[in-house]
């Protein structure tokens, strides 16, 4: 991209400069489409950082369900304490808690939501809104369900809050007797996609690994960093290409604007030296400070 604005700026100053000499340059429509075309890989650059900050601060791994399946007892067989409040009455978790845990490598920052639920109680309500913002949140979700009943219409509501979400379809319970057996046709229609379904047993520790397994999967997979995020780029990266693309925009408003090529010109150098800060090429003593200041190494 920094080649490319060079090159763009060249063209400009050549008919600057030498106005009077025959050359073939970019017309005005050209520069338009190149500095765009420049702008739109800028921007997929700058949202690539989201995977940076998944490395940095882990995936949002939120668990939801109904009340009453097993969500605090899934967070604590994850956890391998007992962090949450665990009880045979529902509702019993009433805020989100989270933590991070290490699955696979990555750091997963598991949340406890209190179960969604159609609820006059006015502590419950504001736990079920509480749940909803953290499932917005998510970058992957656990939906839990009840084994020993399937998916009820309860289920279904909450299936229908998560649907664009990335979802593993967790059945708790497994080691009660009167178990349903799991029909994973019928899961795909109520999620309208294929999600992995896995069967576990929180209390008796059952199927955890393969769950683990089957996050990691789901992380790795490019499922839930999703296909732009290719290259990771740092909070500084970030600010420089942001900046960039700033610039870039600047040029084109002149340009379209009708300004002088000259004002066109330097906001492209601007935009240059910014990416020159993430490539290496142009790097301000302000830059070198900061990288100097915060890392150890040798000038
Ligand atoms: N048999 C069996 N019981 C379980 C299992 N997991 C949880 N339970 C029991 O189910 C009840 C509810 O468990 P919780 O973990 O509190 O459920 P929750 O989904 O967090 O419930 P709320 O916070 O009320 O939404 C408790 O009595 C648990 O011991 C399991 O795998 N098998
Ligand atoms: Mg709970």
């Amino acid at each position: 991209m920094r080649e490319r604005l060079l090159d763009l700026k060249g063209h400009l100053e050549a008919s600057i400069d030498f106005p009077d000499e025959e050359m073939v340059l970019n017309s005005p429509k050209e520069l338009e489409n190149s500095l765009n075309a420049v702008k739109q890989d800028l921007e997929k650059l700058i949202r690539s950082s989201e995977a940076g900050r998944i490395v940095r601060e882990g995936i949002n791994c939120v668990i939801c369900g109904k009340p009453n399946v097993g969500k605090s007892s899934l967070m604590n067989a994850l956890l391998k304490e007992e962090r949450v409040i665990v009880t045979p009455v529902p509702g019993t978790t009433r805020d989100a808690v989270s933590e991070y845990v290490n699955i696979g490598g990555l750091p997963i920052n598991i949340v406890d939501t209190a179960g969604i639920i159609n609820t006059g109680d006015p502590v419950e309500k504001e736990g079920v809104i509480r749940s909803k913002l953290y499932l917005e949140k998510a970058d992957l979700v656990l939906f839990v369900a009840d084994i020993t009943t399937g998916i009820v219409k309860e289920d279904k509501e909450i299936i229908g809050l998560i649907r664009g979400k990335e979802t593993i379809c967790v059945f708790n319970k497994i080691d009660i007797e009167t178990r349903k057996k799991i029909n994973t046709d019928e899961i795909k229609k109520y999620f309208g996609k294929k999600v992995p379904v896995v069967e576990i047993s929180a209390l008796k520790k059952i199927n955890l690994d393969k769950l683990c397994r089957d996050i990691s999967a789901q992380v790795w997979s490019g499922s839930v960093f999703a296909n732009d995020y290719n290259i990771l780029i740092n909070a500084r990266h970030k600010d420089s290409l942001v900046k960039a693309a700033e610039f870039v925009k600047e040029a084109l408003g002149s340009l379209t604007g009708l300004r002088p090529q000259e004002v066109v010109s330097i906001s492209i150098g601007e935009a240059v030296s910014a990416l020159g800060e993430v490539t290496g090429e142009s790097i301000s003593e302000e830059v070198l400070h900061r990288i100097f200041s915060r890392f150890c190494v040798g000038k």
